[in-house]
């Protein structure tokens, strides 16, 4: 019986940790790294990671297409995919580690006022600032999914007045929920330290504007690990301009690598970070895609397939 092969078509990211990881695991599985194809007809599963468009219906046999990443706004953007065929979001340990670790030292960041404390230090001023009781801020989460929620709940843990929004009422424990577009405002409303942690979807692109940033309390700070399209640029800047806003960080971009000239770079109060929020760790995510593989192939279905009509 032919053996089932892996095809690795993840361009800019090193391939031999990936291979070596899944072949000591799944030993009986053949991978291949694009574009090293060999016959398009062997192909069984794709494991991608902003791939080419139109590669994937090259593959007559294809029964799953695994993504490195937890987004998989980019496969499914592909005019030319594979209608059947299952689209597996990651689900990575490592990437909600990384992700915790990242947004808990950015609430932190703006919780501690320390960017007043690294203007008065550069002002050579001694001015101790009283930072609120955890429970004294609000922070929110827009999406509470695998990696939304369990941000929440260690900021809820360290006494954060905690909320999330998302598409359908979801009960996470010590986090209140507001959900659909009718939750929104009253949401955003509440909202001093707001992370976006949305997949990009219709629905979400080009949500965080200037009609969205203007419900939040004046003086609110974004921090913006979703994608780059969730924001409109211009809208930020205004909203600093005038106050609306105090700061940001943003992990994601429109356009990545970020312009050299885009105005991001300069701006005081932006910090600029490259898509290093959480990454996909191959220790941990390759236990992940190969539990999923063997599932798939012991007959059982795929966990975690992206829903294409939600396109997430
Ligand atoms: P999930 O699919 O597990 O969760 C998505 C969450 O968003 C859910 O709570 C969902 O609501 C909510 N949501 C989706 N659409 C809407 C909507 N229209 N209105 C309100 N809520 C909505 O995703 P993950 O947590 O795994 O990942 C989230 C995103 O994080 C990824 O798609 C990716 O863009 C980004 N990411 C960024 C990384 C970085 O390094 N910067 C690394 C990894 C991921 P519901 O619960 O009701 O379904
Ligand atoms: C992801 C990412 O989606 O790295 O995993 O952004």
């Amino acid at each position: 019986m032919k053996a089932s092969t892996l095809l690795f078509v993840c361009p800019g990211v090193s391939s031999e940790g990936w291979v070596r990881a899944i072949r000591s695991r799944l030993p009986e599985l053949e991978v291949r790294v694009w574009p090293e194809v060999g016959h398009t007809a062997d192909v069984d599963y794709a494991f991608v990671w902003k791939h080419p468009a139109g590669l994937l219906r090259s593959f007559p046999n294809l029964k799953g297409i695994l993504s490195l990443g937890a987004g998989v706004e980019s496969i499914l953007r592909d005019p030319e995919l594979p209608p059947k065929v299952p689209v597996v979001r990651m689900v990575d340990p490592g990437l909600a580690v990384g992700m915790n670790e990242f947004v808990l030292m950015r609430v932190l960041h703006y919780h501690r006022r320390m960017p007043e404390h690294e203007r008065f230090q550069k002002e050579h001023r001694w001015v101790p600032l009283t930072p609120p009781l955890p429970e004294q801020r609000p922070v929110g989460i827009m999406g509470l999914g695998e990696l939304g929620a369990r941000c929440a709940t260690t900021l809820a843990g360290l006494g954060f007045d905690t909320a999330g929004w998302t598409r359908r009422p979801k009960t996470v424990p010590g986090v209140k929920n507001f959900h659909g577009p009718e939750g929104l405002k009253p949401f955003l409303r509440r909202t001093e330290i707001l992370v976006c942690l949305l997949p990009l979807t219709s629905e979400t692109a080009d949500i965080l504007n200037r009609s969205t940033l203007s419900e939040l309390p004046r003086g609110a700070f974004l921090i913006n690990v979703g994608r780059g399209a969730h924001l409109v640029d211009a809208d930020l800047l205004e909203a600093l301009e005038r106050g609306q806003l105090a700061g940001a960080t943003l992990d994601v971009f429109r356009e990545e690598p970020l312009p050299l000239d885009h105005s991001f770079w300069d701006h005081p109060a932006i910090c600029v970070v490259p898509h290093v929020a959480a990454i996909t760790q191959i220790e941990t995510a390759a236990d992940t895609l190969v539990e999923n593989l063997r599932r798939h192939l012991s007959g059982r279905g795929f966990l975690h397939v992206a829903d294409r009509r939600l396109g997430y």
